[in-house]
């Protein structure tokens, strides 16, 4: 098994639906209320790689993980989580159980709702910025670590290298904490100076380390969901406006995805997740349609095929997240 996704966020935005997508199962209850899920569901997904018999004539003849298309699967475990809302390291929602529940994750899925029609606590509202939520998500995830470390200020300040060790219980490697303090310019001297800077000083130190070790220790995917619905469009080009290319994020409908497999299951069409079209199967084209159903997925053909091509992305999404996950491994000259 590969990497451990940890598919997350407020209530309502959707990642339920994204894991039953990802994982080609029912497995996660789906509501349309906040806090559907309590305890996390967790099943196995896929990312693909090229496989070398892409760039041959003939496909090799593995005889699983393959496909057509000269692409290898790769497992991963997906775990989808209770909603996480503002206030959960005071104790909100879940509190810190949730921010626990992180811990195991080697890549963040932050699934949200970009249709804007849910607010920070996942209740029904309109007009809602959905950018909102990667503010806020992040400033919990930041003083999550950031409160722990302070908490025990006094005694980090009698023995400074006692900052190094504040770090190990989040489930990472030493070489990465050594690469976050590399990268806040923290060197042994500065460490042992600690007891003689005036604490605002600290501070903006500490917070800036933070920082640094979140943005290697969990990597970020912005799963932007529902863009099937009114405004997700809009929504998205401001996702677009503000966020620099290094933010790894992929418009998505889990709900749309969820429909094409069921429809594919039911012997209704051809189609293969990721791919920007799919075939009403000869047979059932002689059958009478249910004018609902067929209705449904003619406007996933026009609404999200067409203008988003292979919509489903979770498996670019994951491989994205793969890539910044080696270069940290790289950068801190693991294997
Ligand atoms: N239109 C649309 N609705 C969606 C999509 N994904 C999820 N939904 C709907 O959003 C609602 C919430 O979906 P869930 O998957 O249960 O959301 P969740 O984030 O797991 O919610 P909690 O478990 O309560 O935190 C349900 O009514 C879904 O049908 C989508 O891509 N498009
Ligand atoms: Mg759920």
């Amino acid at each position: 098994m590969g990497l451990c996704h940890w598919s997350y966020w407020k209530p309502s935005a959707g990642k339920s639906t994204f894991f039953n997508a990802a994982t080609h199962q029912n497995m996660a209850k789906i509501g349309a209320h906040a806090f559907t899920t309590i305890e996390p569901n967790i099943g196995q997904a896929f990312y693909s790689i090229p496989c070398p018999c892409a760039q041959w004539t003939h496909r090799c003849q593995a005889r699983y993980g393959h496909s057509a298309l000269g692409e290898r699967f790769v497992p991963v475990l997906l775990k989808d989580v209770a909603g996480l809302v503002p206030g959960a390291c005071e104790g909100r929602g879940r509190g810190n159980k949730f921010l626990n529940d992180l811990l195991d994750a080697d890549v963040l899925v932050h699934v949200i709702d970009l249709s804007g029609q849910t607010d920070e606590d996942g209740k029904p509202t309109t007009e809602y910025d959905p950018r909102r939520d990667v503010e806020w998500i992040q400033q919990e995830l930041h003083r999550w670590i950031y409160d722990n470390i302070m908490d025990k200020w006094d005694a980090i300040i009698k023995k400074p290298t006692k900052l190094c060790d504040m770090f190990t219980g989040y489930h990472t490697f030493q070489a990465l904490i050594q690469l976050a303090f590399d990268s806040t310019g923290i060197t042994e001297k500065t460490l042992l100076a600690l007891p003689k800077i005036e604490k605002p000083n600290a501070e903006l130190l500490v917070h800036k380390l933070v920082d640094n070790f979140l943005r290697l220790r969990f990597p970020i995917l912005l799963a932007l969901n529902k863009v099937d619905l009114p405004d997700a469009v809009d929504n998205l080009k401001k996702f677009q406006e503000q966020f620099d290319d290094d933010t790894v994020m992929v418009p998505v409908s889990a709900r749309s995805e969820c429909i094409l497999q069921q429809k594919c299951k039911d012997g209704v069409i051809s189609y293969q997740s990721g791919a920007s079209h799919f075939d009403l199967n000869v047979q059932s084209q002689d059958l009478p349609l249910h004018d609902r159903s067929e209705k449904e997925i003619v406007e996933i053909k026009d609404s999200i095929l067409q203008v988003f091509g292979g919509h489903w992305r979770a498996a670019s999404l994951v491989t994205s997240c793969e890539s910044a996950v080696t270069s940290v491994c790289i950068s801190c000259q693991l294997p």
